[in-house]
């Protein structure tokens, strides 16, 4: 989508997680919005610098049509949908472009408490359930284990005492909800904390300083961070 803009369109969680986090770290690079009476769309007030509040989800699919052009988002989410437009064939879309270092978990196999964990080559044959099926089908595919993949898009961690599936392939922060429902990790997919994530294309208009103003100006907060 080529359309030429002035002013650039964030997208941020609109509640959850990553939502106070997000917001504070784009207060801290000077951004301030006069908020709308829908509170779904934000007026960036010290800048040309909007926001968008949506669900998780959708942000990379809003930076992929070019209706956004930055999101924070979960690593995982990013990569789940990199990987699910690899699998048909699309280009890539969005890139991860600097790691915020907050909403810290992991992407991790977890069994029934009774395995004895012996290696991946014991994924042979089993069914394992996950939201995240493109990136636990890559790493499948890179062990060379043959596994059945059954998609839930929530409650994945009772699946394996329901009987629909042997294990799950999941987010794992504390490991609380885990231990909850008799699961061990046992194998991390990916370590994940929120991101920033922009378009793959260059901006030709005037978003293209906005942009390198915003990138200098958290590359300083990041910097004060650590
Ligand atoms: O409404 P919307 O779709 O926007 O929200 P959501 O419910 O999809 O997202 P949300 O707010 O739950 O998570 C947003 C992002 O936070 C995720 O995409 C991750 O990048 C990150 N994050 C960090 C986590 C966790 N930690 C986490 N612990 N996302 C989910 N969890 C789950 C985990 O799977 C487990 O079921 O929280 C539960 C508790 O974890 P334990 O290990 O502490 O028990
Ligand atoms: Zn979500």
């Amino acid at each position: 989508n080529g359309t030429s803009r002035d002013r650039l369109r964030i997208a941020i969680q609109k509640s959850g997680r990553l939502a106070e986090p997000a917001r504070a770290l784009l207060s801290a690079c000077g951004l301030s919005w006069r908020e709308s009476r829908d509170k779904l769309f934000c007026y960036g007030e010290s800048l040309p610098v909007d926001l968008l509040l949506v669900r998780d989800d959708d942000i990379p699919g809003l930076i992929a049509d070019g209706v956004c052009d930055f999101g924070v988002v979960g690593r995982n989410e990013l990569n789940e949908q990199a990987g699910a437009r690899q699998s048909i064939g699309l280009p890539a879309a969005y890139q991860e472009l600097r790691a915020l270092g907050f909403g810290g978990c992991r992407l991790m196999l977890a069994v029934p408490e009774a395995w004895q964990w012996s290696g991946p080559e014991q994924l042979q044959g089993t069914r394992i359930a996950t939201s995240y099926p493109a990136i636990l089908a890559q790493w499948l595919q890179e062990q060379g284990v043959q596994a059945s993949v059954v998609e839930l898009s929530g409650s994945v961690e009772i699946a394996p005492k329901l009987g629909t599936a042997d294990l799950i392939c999941d987010l794992v922060s504390s490991g609380a909800t885990l231990a909850a429902n008799q699961l061990k990790p046992v194998q991390t997919l990916l370590e994940s904390e929120a991101v920033l994530a922009g378009p793959v294309r260059r901006f030709e208009d005037q978003r293209a300083q906005l942009a390198a103003m915003l990138l200098r100006r958290m590359d300083g907060v990041l910097k004060l961070k650590d």
